[in-house]
This record gives C-alpha cells, sequence and structure tokens, in this order.
C-alpha cells in the first residue's frame, strides 16, 4: 500500500523534488499511431470521447510508452457544451464546429440543459473510475475542463477563432447576458469537475487556452473571477484535491492569476521568460513550458531548451511540461528523448 499521495499529487502541492515530475498537454494524440488506429474504432470524436472502452485505452497509450508522471483523461473541453444540449461536431481536419449561441434564449436554453448534463457525460465519469484502476501505482490521474471564458469562446464563435470578434463583442455590448453565460458554465463546470474527483481524479487542470486575447480589466471579470469561484466551490466539497489553472498567454498577468485564483499551480505558455517564471515559483508551482515546435523538431535545440528549462526551474516548484499542446508534427521518438532527459535530470544544490 502506498501511504503517502503519488509523487504528482505531492509536486503540485509544491513539494520540491529531486527529479521533477512531468506530464505533457496533448500526450494522448494524433502524433501516436495507436491513437489513429483506437481513434478509427470510433463513429465521431464526440462519441470517442464517450465511449469508455476506447477513452480509457487512449488515455493510457502515453503512459505505456513514456511512463509519465500523471495521465489526463481523454476529453475535450467541448463536452460540457455537448452536455447542456448544444449541437457539436468534430469536422475532419476543420476542429470543432457548434451551433453558435447568440442571445438571450440560447443561453436559457443552456441553462435549462444544466440538469441533464451529468448524466449526458456519464460515460466520461466511468472512463475516470476505468482508468484510475488500470494506471500504475505512483502515477496520478488529471481530470480536467476548460475555463469558462475560453469554453464561451468556443459557444459564441461556434468553434474556433482568429479575432475573437463575436464573443468580445456579446461581451462588451451586453455584459449582463455574457454574465448568464458564464455562470451557465461556473455551475455546470464545478458539477463536472466534482464528479471526476468522486469517480477517481486527484488533480484537476482548468485550461484557459484564450485568457491571452482578454485585456487586462476584462482579463479579471471574465478569466479570472468565474475560475475563482469554480475553485473556491470545489475547494468546498472537496477540501484536498489539488487544481492547476492554465491562463495561455497571461503574459505579466499570471501574477495576478497566482494570487487570485486558488489555484496550487499554473500553467505558464512559451512566452513566459524562465527569470519571470521563477519569481511566480514564489507564489505557486509552476507547470511548462517547452514550446512544442522544439519537440517536433528534435535534436540538440529540443535538449538545449529541455535542460534550459530545468536548469532555471527544477529547484523550486515545478513540473515539466510543454507550453502548450504536442503537435500531430511531433516524431514519438522525440517524446521518449524527452522522457529520457527529465527522467535523469538530479537537482544539485549549489
Ligand atoms: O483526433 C482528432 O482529430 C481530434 C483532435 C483532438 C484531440 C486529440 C481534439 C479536438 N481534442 C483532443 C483531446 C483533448 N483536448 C485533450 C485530451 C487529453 C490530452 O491532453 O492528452 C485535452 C486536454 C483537450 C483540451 C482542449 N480542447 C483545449 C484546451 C487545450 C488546448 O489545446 O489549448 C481546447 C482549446 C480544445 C478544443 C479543441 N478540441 C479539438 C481541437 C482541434 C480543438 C482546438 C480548436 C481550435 O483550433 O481552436
Amino acid at each position: 500500500m502506498l501511504t503517502q499521495p503519488k509523487s504528482f499529487v505531492r509536486a503540485i502541492q509544491g513539494e520540491i523534488q529531486a527529479r521533477p515530475c512531468f506530464w505533457l498537454m496533448r500526450q494522448a494524440g494524433r502524433y501516436l499511431p495507436e491513437y489513429r488506429a483506437t481513434r478509427a474504432q470510433a463513429k465521431g470524436f464526440v462519441d470517442l470521447c464517450l465511449r469508455p472502452d476506447l477513452a480509457t485505452e487512449i488515455t493510457l497509450q502515453p503512459i505505456r510508452r513514456y511512463g509519465m508522471d500523471a495521465a489526463i483523461l481523454f476529453s475535450d473541453i467541448l463536452m460540457i457544451p455537448h452536455g447542456l444540449g448544444q449541437k457539436l461536431e468534430f469536422k475532419e481536419g476543420e476542429g470543432p464546429v457548434l451551433e453558435p449561441v447568440t442571445d438571450a434564449a440560447g443561453i436559457a436554453a443552456l441553462e435549462k440543459g444544466l440538469e441533464g448534463s451529468l448524466e449526458k457525460l456519464g460515460p466520461i465519469f466511468e472512463t475516470v473510475s476505468r482508468v484510475k484502476a488500470a494506471l500504475p501505482l505512483d502515477t496520478a490521474l488529471i481530470g480536467f475542463a476548460g475555463a469558462p471564458w475560453t469554453v464561451a469562446t468556443y459557444m459564441v464563435e461556434g468553434g474556433g477563432s482568429k479575432d475573437f470578434a463575436k464573443v468580445r463583442l456579446l461581451a462588451a455590448r451586453d455584459p449582463a447576458l455574457f454574465e448568464k453565460l458564464i455562470d451557465v458554465l461556473v455551475e455546470a463546470t464545478t458539477r463536472y469537475l466534482s464528479r471526476q474527483v468522486e469517480a477517481g481524479a486527484e488533480v484537476l487542470q482548468l485550461f484557459d487556452t484564450w485568457a491571452g486575447v482578454l485585456p487586462e480589466d476584462e482579463y479579471q471579470r471574465w478569466a479570472i473571477e468565474p475560475v475563482k469561484e469554480i475553485i473556491a466551490e470545489i475547494r468546498n466539497r472537496h477540501p484536498a484535491i489539488p487544481i492547476i489553472y492554465f491562463p495561455k498567454g497571461s503574459g505579466m498577468l499570471y501574477t495576478h492569476a497566482a494570487a487570485e485564483t486558488g489555484a496550487d499551480a499554473l500553467g505558464i505558455d512559451t512566452a513566459v521568460p524562465l527569470e519571470f517564471a521563477k519569481l511566480l515559483q514564489h507564489q505557486v508551482t509552476v507547470q511548462g513550458n517547452l514550446d512544442p515546435i522544439k519537440l517536433a523538431a528534435g535534436g540538440k535545440a529540443m535538449e538545449e531548451s529541455i535542460n534550459r528549462i530545468l536548469a532555471a526551474l527544477a529547484g523550486g516548484r515545478f513540473v515539466f511540461n510543454l507550453g502548450h499542446g504536442v503537435i500531430p508534427q511531433t516524431p514519438p521518438e522525440h517524446v521518449a528523448r524527452l522522457a529520457e532527459i527529465v527522467r535523469g535530470w538530479r537537482h544539485r544544490a549549489n
């Protein structure tokens, strides 16, 4: 019996470790041939996320190959809109397409969807339980959701966006209405993540991929406040659960995210200077931030970047990761090399 929490859980909680823990955002996915083979067995991407047999298999694939310290549930941030009843489709080569939410009636319909949403997402909690039971003894399971702002961008834009004009205009022209959408997402996300914890998730991550498009005043209202509410409510229900917040592109506002949200750890993107990351380590555990392009390119430049990050951050509260997700062009052997370097690292106090 393992009597103390798993290494990864302790790392997120702030324990400084001789050999840093690591995992990679999008560690399961299209760069792995076994992912492509499993995905082909599902009717589509939404079906894949709702098939506990296939989603469990995909979650475990990178762990078998590379032995990361944490597995991340295989699902998608857009499963919450799906659960709330918004029409969602993943088109081959195009990404997600949603029936856009534009007005009060659309938001009211989503609010009605709250009631049945957890039931619709039931297979995901089944996946969490199955993965938990299948993991190696010291490998932790990360559950996740999108943060309300980022999920709202997809819901209002009807998919991915370049300028975020629709969602930002809705928030600027009718903040009270947009707040209703955010409130529905806060409630849905809190319930969804709590259920993941009850099913066996040991750490949670909130992905706020588009936090960085918000100017300072709106950042507080649309990124920070909803996340703070979610974290407070989850802590109410599950006091010990460690939480990572990834507000990509926050720049100097990372300091603010660290002070305000109550997260144990912050994911930092590739643009965060390591000297600034070291300052953040005084506030929270820092997770990041290798450039996914460097991982895809491999070779000496990749190795130097990994070592530079380790040298700067591994002496403090730290988990090694990328600054964003693994890209499909990544050769799997580059990930093996990364794992070897991180695993071989020993912090030398000097
Ligand atoms: O097989 C395929 O064609 C689908 C590609 C794919 C995959 C593998 C999508 C569609 N989602 C996922 C899985 C996924 N998405 C995970 C799995 C766990 C892991 O990390 O291994 C996670 C955590 C996500 C989270 C997610 N989905 C985010 C936040 C993180 C990030 O990458 O910024 C976002 C923004 C999404 C939306 C989404 N889902 C899929 C795509 C292609 C996108 C991005 C759309 C866009 O361009 O804006």
